[in-house]
């Protein structure tokens, strides 16, 4: 609802204030479930303040400059790529063009060694004006552009071919630059960071080059009130398409064609991309975690697993419901659904700040779902679920579908996570997973997912269309 949207954000768009109470529950009562229709401005950033007030405390955390790279837009040479910036570079600049680069200064040092870099504190450099590259590409911002220190959030803004005689001068004063090292991921970032590392050490081979990447991470942890509204811009569009899925659910679909019905309405409501490759999965494939082939007839008695999730100006929502085909979980899908959704609920009972979700140890959501799990039902030789209970708990998210965070750490408030149990038995063809997305508040959570229906019996209602 328009109410906990941040200032800013409503400001802008208006979109879903509501002038009088009368009003906005009217509007309630038309819409039904639908929780919206209109479209919306694609890709808002954050206020400028907001940006720089990250990049002061990442500033006061280190005792040398900090040197970070954009992506080049040729990250992916997919024909169907649409640039989208390094998560770490667009937290600090709410910057989303290619080719740009930011030094950051020390907060903590002498005034004479201030002098000697003629007072800049954080310098931002984007590519030259380039006429002819922006006939092809459109235009890009450039150091040039009248106004662009307002635009970006920056005094000094610089071309890109000045940063590295910037980092020259600046490894003459500080033994230690910090940036972002390569590391091993199965999402990639590990080229994007070589490449950096590479033109750092080719510039100042001398310079002693320390990681950022945890003093940026624990930074993006907690999220701020216009993070947590893109949030729930991204969240309220996915339960819209989760909505629409339930509705047009039917045997004899394709399992893509509910996946398009689901991207659509993302797209029509102002999200600029998936949060991730949805996942549609019918039948065997409902056991298979990240199964996206989307390729199966979608058949009378399977159960469904619907994990899809928008992305809205940058962040991205992760929610999943488990559909019966035809309207009606049989007696076993009913069976393994509300032990996943009592998981869920015993799960969500704990979630508070304190709590965390590592796989052991006494404050452990995850060992709240899983002895559930295991203490519920059986397998077809008897033996306890738990065993097909095979992911983690939840994770955070943000920037990214799996924002980065340690389970194992204690929930804070400000932090948004999933809570998704699930129990995948493949010799039955049966995959039931349950995810919402919560946000850590002093007293416990908030639901922002809590549109969607959940239970079985409200998911067979919404299918059935009462
Ligand atoms: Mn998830």
């Amino acid at each position: 609802m328009s109410g906990r949207l941040s200032g800013s954000v409503r400001a802008r768009r208006g979109r879903r204030g509501c002038d009088w109470v009368a009003f906005c529950l009217a509007g309630v009562a038309v819409l039904g479930l639908v929780s919206r229709a209109e479209a919306q401005q694609r890709r808002e950033r954050e206020p400028n303040s907001v940006y720089a007030q990250r990049r002061a405390k990442l500033a006061g955390s280190v005792d040398g400059p900090i040197v970070l790279m954009g992506f080049q837009g040729r990250e992916e040479e997919s024909q169907s790529y649409i640039f989208g910036q390094e998560e770490n570079f667009y937290y600090l600049t709410g910057h989303n063009e290619e080719g740009a680069g930011l030094i950051l200064l020390p907060a903590a040092e002498s005034q004479a060694k201030r002098d000697d870099f003629e007072g800049a504190r954080e310098i931002f450099f984007l590519p030259e004006k380039n006429p002819a590259k922006e006939k092809w590409d459109g235009v890009r911002m450039s150091p040039s552009d009248p106004g662009i220190q307002a635009r970006t959030g920056f005094a000094d803004v610089r071309g890109f071919g000045e940063m590295r005689a910037a980092l020259e001068r600046l490894a003459k004063l500080y033994p230690t630059i910090y940036t972002i090292l390569p590391y091993e991921k199965e999402l990639g970032g590990f080229p994007h960071e070589k490449e950096t590392v590479d033109w750092i050490k080719l510039a100042v081979p001398q310079a002693n080059l320390k990681d950022i990447r945890q003093n940026i991470a624990e930074l993006r942890l907690i999220k701020s009130p216009t993070e947590i509204a893109f949030l729930r811009e991204a969240v309220d569009l996915s339960v819209d398409a989760h909505l629409a899925a339930m509705k047009m659910m039917r045997p004899g679909l394709w399992e893509y064609q509910v996946a398009a019905k689901m991207v659509e309405v993302h797209a029509m409501g102002g999200s600029e991309a998936e949060a991730y490759a949805p996942i549609v999965g019918a039948g065997p494939n409902s056991t298979a975690l990240h199964y996206d082939k989307l390729s199966r007839k979608i058949e009378d008695g399977d159960i469904v697993v619907l994990d899809v999730g928008a992305q809205y100006s940058g962040y991205a929502a992760d929610v999943t419901r488990t559909l019966p085909a035809n309207g009606k979980f049989t007696a076993r899908q009913r069976e393994i659904y509300d032990i996943v959704l009592g998981a869920q609920n015993a799960a969500l009972a704990a979630v508070r700040p304190g709590a965390d979700m590592c796989r052991k140890g006494k404050n452990s959501v995850y060992k709240i779902a899983y002895d559930y799990i295991n203490s519920h039902g059986k397998d077809r030789y008897g033996k306890p679920l738990g065993q097909y209970f095979i992911h983690g708990l939840g994770h955070n998210i943000g920037l990214n579908v799996h924002d980065p965070g340690d389970s194992c750490k204690r929930l804070l408030v400000g932090q948004v996570v999933t809570v998704e149990p699930g129990i995948y038995i493949p010799e039955e063809n049966l995959g039931v997973r349950i995810e919402d997305d919560v946000l850590i508040t002093e007293s416990g959570y908030e639901m922002l997912s809590a549109k969607l229906p959940r239970t079985a019996e409200e998911v067979e209602k919404t299918m059935a269309g009462k």
